[in-house]
């Protein structure tokens, strides 16, 4: 068994080792779940980003989670939604991989991700799922430290289009 979760709810609340943050290249800040961390963490994360320096899309950098519960921040930008033919997939998969490769690097044992890409940047959550949770499932074979990672979804169309991607990957497995 995989040890994946899908749950519903704000992932500014998770008492995780990481949560991934929806961010933009800039890393300044925005909407959404951006929006939400930040005024969750604190003032000090905005410092902390600015000297990031930015950050390129498929990409993902790391912060303190300031005064969020969580230890860590992974602010990854996803693409922005430009019908699936602009390499869409490869650079969402490619968040998801940045994230799990952080995870590894900083010996995270918990981590919470958001729909990266499914709200202001309108990549579709049923064709985003799958990315997420297969490239996620892979990268727990590269952290055998990982014990829990959660998938928070805000809405619950996302909740059922991850549940929906959980329990076929887990199919495929049981009949592998
Ligand atoms: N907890 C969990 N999920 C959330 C929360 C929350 N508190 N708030 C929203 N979501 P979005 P994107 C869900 O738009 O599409 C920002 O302005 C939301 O329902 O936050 O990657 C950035 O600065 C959706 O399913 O991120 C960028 O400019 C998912 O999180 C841009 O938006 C992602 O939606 C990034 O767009």
């Amino acid at each position: 068994m995989l040890p994946i979760e899908v749950v519903q709810g704000d992932i500014t609340q998770f008492k995780v080792d990481a949560i991934v943050n929806a961010a933009n290249s800039s890393l300044l800040g925005g909407g959404g779940v951006d929006g939400a961390i930040h005024r969750a963490a604190g003032p000090e994360l905005l410092e902390a980003c600015r000297k990031l320096g930015g950050c390129p899309t498929g990409h993902a950098k790391a912060t303190p989670g300031f005064g969020l519960p969580a230890k860590y921040v992974f602010h990854a930008v996803g693409p922005i939604w430009r019908g699936g033919n602009q390499d869409e997939d490869q650079l969402l998969a490619s968040c998801y991989r940045e994230c799990m490769r952080l995870a590894q690097e900083l010996n995270v044992k918990t981590i919470a991700f958001p729909a990266i890409s499914c709200g202001a940047y309108g990549f579709p959550v049923e064709r985003a799922a799958p990315i997420a949770i297969s490239v996620i499932a892979e990268g727990l074979k590269h952290n055998p430290q990982i014990e829990r990672v959660y998938l928070v979804c805000f809405d619950h169309s996302a909740y059922q289009a991850y549940r929906k991607a959980l329990t076929c990957l887990q199919g495929q497995d049981a009949a592998d």
